[in-house]
């Protein structure tokens, strides 16, 4: 498929994980990608892989510079922008006994505010041209309850309310915003923490069994980001082989 020819996206998360899975499918299929990361080696990495005129972009998403940043170049180097994958996120191993009000506001600083951020100048691009797809990173976590990120639960519930009404804000300019709203998934971050002893339980309560891999979710987002998804948004679509349901 070639979906995305003559595209401009940005991708936020794109140095690993689900984000890098999401930059490389919409490259492969014609985008030019923005791959923007905290770490900006690794989004270097993924938009040299995916070559033509993608670059990366070092960003910390809960900052206003940087995120002023990002879409300066955007603006300056191609003058629109057509898709907004909105992958990046902290996601913490914390007990509840132990979460501050720090932690709090380090994963909400990211998650949520960074967000806020990224949408607000993203879409101000997008509404120049009346066309726009914005898919947005929840988690099945806001119906699990999962445990040890209550924190982190509460951003996606956030991530959730706020594509609900972004939809109305900027469905006057054509553009659509949705989550997509995987389950555990096999990733560096979570790698990287305690939720990587949690593939056997999630796979008790999935409908399919197996372990999620980034792969499994980049389907659902590409759909939600192609032209032809344009009767949807506001919604919330959960890619998690079935572990929970509306
Ligand atoms: C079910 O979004 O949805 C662990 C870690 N388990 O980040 C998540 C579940 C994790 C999840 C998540």
């Amino acid at each position: 498929m070639n979906r995305f020819e003559g595209r401009v996206a940005v991708v936020s998360g794109a140095a690993q994980g689900m984000g890098k899975a999401v930059a490389l499918r919409l490259g492969a299929e014609g985008a030019t990608v923005i791959a923007a990361d905290i770490n900006g080696k690794g989004a270097e990495a993924t938009a040299k892989e995916i070559g033509g005129k993608s670059f990366g972009q070092q960003t910390d998403i809960g900052d206003p510079a940087s995120v002023k940043a990002l879409f300066d170049a955007v603006a300056q180097k191609f003058g629109k922008l057509d898709v907004q994958i909105n992958v990046a996120a902290i996601v913490p191993f914390v007990k509840w006994d132990e979460l501050t009000f720090e932690e709090w506001r380090r994963v909400a600083r990211v998650n949520f505010d960074g967000l806020f951020l990224m949408c607000k100048a993203g879409s101000d691009l997008m509404r120049k041209n009346n066309y726009g797809r914005i898919v947005n990173f929840g988690s099945n976590s806001v119906l699990a309850g999962t445990p040890n990120m209550a924190h982190y639960v509460a951003t996606k519930g956030g991530v959730l309310g706020f594509t609900r009404a972004l939809a109305t804000e900027l469905g006057g300019y054509k553009i659509t915003v949705n989550t997509v709203m995987p389950g555990l998934i096999d990733t560096e971050g979570v790698q990287t923490t305690a939720h990587k002893d949690a593939f056997g339980f999630v796979d008790m309560l999935q409908a399919i069994k197996g372990k999620g891999m980034p792969a499994d979710v980049v389907p659902a987002v590409a759909f939600l980001a192609s032209e032809e998804a344009h009767w949807i948004t506001g919604q919330a679509l959960n890619v998690d082989a079935g572990m929970a349901r509306w």
